[in-house]
């Protein structure tokens, strides 16, 4: 028997020993299902259009070298990569049910350079963050968080990949970061995209960040403690990381009101009509497949011609 038990013992060693961690195991895009990468097999042969990643454990300090896609920022030896049309939601599933329901979800990309993310490194890429959710109501004591709509979510997360941002090659990094202990706990995983039919908004410096660089072991969102009275009566969190994508350049200067009556003598200024106000990458219409409503969603929510926001659950309606 000793061998047998033995045997047992190395088989559980081998196996995450709990799941009370995990990761991103599989995505979605268009109907299309896409395995993830397994990080409890053997790296030779595996194929996915998910970056090689090494543990269920989460990371537990901002500044872990790991931070960008869970692993050391490389690609798979047979990487794979999708290619998704801008406009198009992509989901990802973690193992389910996802065991921790405090905290915020986020979802960065980071465009990579040349023509395809296979061999670049993620640490050496400036990330910007499409989408976000913190705390949805409630205090940060008893409140409803991001990531319990995620568990709620059948434990995974469909973010729309903006129509404006260049076309190119793309890292995609979900993240869910849970703060039912201290230090806060991050799970990021990345997947490689190649993005046709995109448009050409750029993200601003103020929205680009490395990881790590993008949090900092102070940021009131990473050391918030949820157990306190304090915790209990406050309804305000900071979601940590950079301004979302399209954020700091939709507000545009506006033109100089005209305020004082031109000097007595002076010619009018010759002005053409001040441009309309220009709608910004946050607003407008959505795509097809793209998220139009859902408890938790705050973006635009009408839908291209001919196409009708329908909705899939509570939580997702989608122009179809
Ligand atoms: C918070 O939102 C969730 C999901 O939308 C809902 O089930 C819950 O009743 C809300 N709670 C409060 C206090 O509004
Ligand atoms: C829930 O997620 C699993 C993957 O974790 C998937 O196989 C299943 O189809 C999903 N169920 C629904 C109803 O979407
Ligand atoms: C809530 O706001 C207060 C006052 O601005 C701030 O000190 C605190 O860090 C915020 N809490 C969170 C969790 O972001
Ligand atoms: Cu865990």
């Amino acid at each position: 028997m000793f061998a047998f038990a033995s045997l047992l013992a190395l088989a559980s060693a081998a196996l995450p020993t709990a799941l009370a961690h995990g990761g991103v195991l599989s995505y979605e895009i268009a109907g299309q299902w896409y395995e993830g990468w397994a990080p409890y097999n053997s790296p030779d042969g595996q194929t996915s259009i998910e970056r090689p990643w090494s543990t269920y454990n989460p990371i537990t300090d901002p500044t872990d070298p790991t931070l960008s896609c869970n692993d050391d920022g490389t690609s798979s030896a047979l990487q794979l990569t999708a290619t998704v049309q801008a406009g198009t939601p992509i989901t990802a599933y973690w193992n389910s049910p996802w065991p921790h329901n405090i905290g915020p979800m986020l979802v960065y990309l980071a465009q990579c350079p040349g023509t395809t993310c296979t061999g670049v490194n993620s640490d050496t890429l400036q990330w910007f963050k499409i989408d976000e959710s913190g705390l949805i109501n409630g205090t940060v004591g008893d409140g409803f968080w991001g990531d319990g709509l995620m568990i709620a979510q059948n434990s995974s997360w469909t973010t729309t990949i903006p129509t404006t941002v260049p076309s190119g090659p793309y890292l995609i990094r979900f993240e869910t970061i849970a703060l039912h202990s201290l230090p806060a706990q991050f799970y990021p995983e990345c997947a490689q995209l190649d993005i046709t039919g995109g448009g050409s908004l750029a993200p601003t410096t103020a929205e680009l960040v490395t990881f790590p660089g993008a949090y900092s072991a102070s940021d009131p969102g990473l050391t918030i403690d949820v157990y306190t009275n304090q915790a209990m009566v406050m309804t305000n969190y900071t979601i940590p990381g950079p301004p979302l994508y399209g954020s700091s350049q939709s507000s545009q200067p506006a033109p100089p009101p005209v305020t004082s009556a031109p000097a007595t003598g002076a010619p009018l200024p010759t002005t053409s009509a001040a441009p309309p106000a220009t709608s910004s990458a946050a607003v407008g219409t959505v795509a097809q497949y793209g998220q139009c409503g859902g408890e938790g969603y705050s973006g635009p929510t009408s839908c291209e011609a001919g196409l009708t926001c329908t909705a899939l659950n509570d939580y997702y309606s989608q122009c179809l």
